[in-house]
C-alpha cells in the first residue's frame, strides 16, 4: 500500500468503522457495518466480467461475426472490456476443420446445453475463427478457449489451437484442455478414472500443442466441481510457465428439476444445492498459493442443466448474479464467465440473429456489478443485518461507493454515522422478484446526500459516500 492509499485507508477506516446501519425490525439489534482497510490487491480487474457460450455455437459462424451488430451492442454495452470463454458439454463433440464449411449451419444459435440435448458433430470452421476475431475486435473482448479433451484427438486439437492462435491473435487469452474433466468418469472414461489421468491426458495434450505454438497460453481446469482435480492441476501448473490461469465452475443450484432449486433457495446465501460449498473456499485460494496463479470462474449460474423456469429468468437472477459477482470480485478472483446461449433460462443474452436479442433480468445483475470494475475492495463487515443483505465497499477514483444488496421483501436502512452522508446513484429493481421483464438498471432519481442509506425491498443500490469519509486527513508517516 502506498502512502496515499493508507491515508484514504485510514480515513475509510477511521471514519467509517462506526457506520451504524438500521433495519426496520425493531426486534433485531441494530445492524451496523464495520470497514477495515482498502485492499489495492484486490482491484476488480478489467476483464472481470465474462459470458460462456457452447463451442457448438461455432458451428454457426454467423454467430459470432462483425455482421451480428446487435448482439456486438448488447456485449459492449455489458461491458466494454469483457471475456468470452467458449467450451461447455458441447466442445467435447465438436472437430476443427480447417475447411470452408460445405454446407449450411446445423442450427442458428446452440443452448442451452443440457443432459438432454443432443450435440454430436458439429464441425467448428476456420471461417468461424475469422468471424470470432471480427466479433472480438468489434466488442473489444477477449477469448477463453476450450478445446476438446473428452472426445478429440490430440491432432485435431493441435490444428485447432494453431489456426485459433494465429486467427484470434491477441484477442486469444488461453487454451482449455477439457470441459468439466472430473466429470468425465462413467461417461468418456472408465470408472477408476481420476486427477491423475486427467493430468497425464492434459500433458499429452499441452505439449503436442505447445510444439505447433510455442507462445500458447493455458488456463485449467475447468472442472465442474471436484476440488481434487483443482488441486492437482495447480501442482502441474507449476511446473509450466504457460499456464497463466487457474479456472473452475459454479452453479447456484441444479439440477433444474430437483423441487429444491427455488427461487427463494437461490437468493439464500448459501444455496442447498451450490456446486461449491463456502467451506471448500480455501481448496482454491490454497490452488491459488500453490500455483502462484489467479482464479477464474469460468462457467456457471443460477441452475445447472438449462436452468429453471420462474426462477434463472427472473428478477431474483439479477439479485443473485450482483451479489454473487461482487462476492467473487471481494475474493480477488479474476473474473466471472456466466454461461448461457440460445433461449436457454439462465442465459443473460437470449434471442438470435434472425429474431433479434433480449437482455434477460440477469444481464442487469451483470451490469451492476460491471459499475465496480478498476476499483479496489475495501474491507466490510456488515453485522446483525439480515443474511439475505449483502453490503460491499469499493473505492475508486478516490471515492469509496457502497453497494446494498437488499433480497428481502423489507426495506433496508442504514444509518450513517460520524458526519458520513451518502447518496443512491443507481439502483437495480424490477417489479416483482419474479418478473421477468421489467428489470432495470437506472440513475437513482434523486442525488440526495444524508446520513440515511436505505434499500428497497429487492433492490440493489450503489451509494456514493461524501462528508468526512473523504476529508478526513491523518498525520503522514514521514
Ligand atoms: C455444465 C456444462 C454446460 C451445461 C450446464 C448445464 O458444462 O455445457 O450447459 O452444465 O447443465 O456442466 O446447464
Amino acid at each position: 500500500m502506498n502512502r496515499r492509499e493508507f491515508l484514504v485507508a485510514m480515513a475509510a477506516s477511521a471514519a467509517t468503522s462506526t457506520l451504524a446501519c438500521s433495519a426496520q425490525s425493531m426486534a433485531q439489534a441494530s445492524p451496523s457495518l464495520t470497514l477495515g482497510s482498502v485492499q489495492p490487491q484486490l482491484t476488480i480487474p478489467e476483464e472481470f466480467v465474462g459470458l460462456s457460450y457452447e463451442s457448438a455455437q461455432l458451428a454457426n459462424p454467423d454467430f459470432f461475426s462483425a455482421k451480428n451488430h446487435a448482439l456486438i451492442q448488447i456485449v459492449r454495452e455489458l461491458a466494454p472490456r469483457g471475456n468470452l470463454r467458449l467450451g461447455g458439454g458441447s466442445s467435447e463433440y465438436t472437430t476443427y476443420s480447417d475447411a470452408a464449411p460445405s454446407s449450411p449451419p446445423p442450427f442458428e444459435v446452440f443452448g442451452p446445453d443440457t443432459s438432454k440435448t443432443v450435440k454430436q458433430g458439429t464441425i467448428t470452421s476456420s471461417l468461424a475463427l475469422r468471424n470470432l476475431r471480427e466479433f472480438l475486435d468489434a466488442t473489444n473482448w477477449s477469448c477463453l478457449y476450450g478445446l476438446n479433451l473428452g472426445q478429440g484427438t490430440v491432432e485435431n486439437a493441435v490444428r485447432e489451437a494453431a489456426a485459433a492462435d494465429k486467427i484470434l491473435g491477441p484477442r486469444l487469452f488461453a487454451f482449455q484442455i477439457g470441459n468439466e474433466p472430473d466429470s468425465f468418469r462413467r461417461r468418456f472414461r472408465p470408472e477408476t478414472y481420476g486427477p491423475e489421468d486427467f493430468l497425464a491426458e492434459w500433458n499429452r495434450f499441452h505439449a503436442a500443442v505447445l510444439t505447433a505454438v510455442p507462445q500458447a497460453k493455458f488456463a485449467g481446469p475447468d472442472i465442474s466441481n471436484k476440488l481434487p482435480y483443482l488441486t492437482a492441476f495447480a501442482q502441474e501448473a507449476r511446473k509450466h510457465p504457460d499456464v497463466i490461469l487457474l479456472t473452475s465452475h459454479y452453479y447456484a443450484m441444479g439440477p433444474a428439476s430437483s423441487p429444491e432449486a427455488t427461487l427463494q433457495n437461490l437468493l439464500s446465501p448459501e444455496p442447498k444445492l451450490a456446486t461449491l460449498k463456502q467451506r471448500d473456499l480455501h481448496v482454491i485460494a490454497e490452488a491459488q498459493q500453490t500455483a502462484q496463479l489467479p482464479y477464474r470462474m469460468s462457467e456457471g449460474n443460477s441452475c445447472w442443466d438449462g436452468g429453471k423456469p420462474g426462477v434463472s429468468d427472473t428478477f431474483a437472477s439479477a439479485l443473485w448474479c450482483a451479489s454473487f459477482m461482487l462476492q467473487c470480485a471481494a475474493r480477488g478472483w479474476a473474473g466471472v464467465n456466466l454461461h448461457g446461449g440460445g433461449n436457454g433460462y439462465y442465459t443473460p443474452i437470449a434471442g438470435a440473429p434472425s429474431t433479434g436479442f433480449t437482455r434477460r433480468p440477469e444481464y442487469f445483475g451483470m451490469r451492476f456489478a460491471q459499475r465496480f470494475v478498476g476499483a479496489q475492495v475495501v474491507a466490510a463487515n456488515l453485522n446483525s443485518a439480515s443474511p439475505l443483505v449483502d453490503a460491499f465497499v469499493f473505492k475508486s477514483g478516490g471515492k469509496l461507493e457502497l453497494a446494498l444488496i437488499n433480497k428481502t421483501d423489507t426495506a433496508f436502512n442504514c444509518t450513517l454515522s460520524s458526519g458520513a452522508l451518502a447518496a443512491p446513484v443507481l439502483v437495480l429493481d424490477g417489479p416483482a422478484i419474479d418478473a421477468k421483464e421489467g428489470v432495470q438498471l437506472s440513475r437513482a432519481p434523486h442525488r440526495h446526500y444524508s446520513n440515511l442509506a436505505t434499500a428497497a425491498p429487492y433492490t440493489a443500490v450503489v451509494f456514493d459516500f461524501k462528508g468526512a469519509i473523504t476529508t478526513e486527513r491523518k498525520p503522514s508517516r514521514r
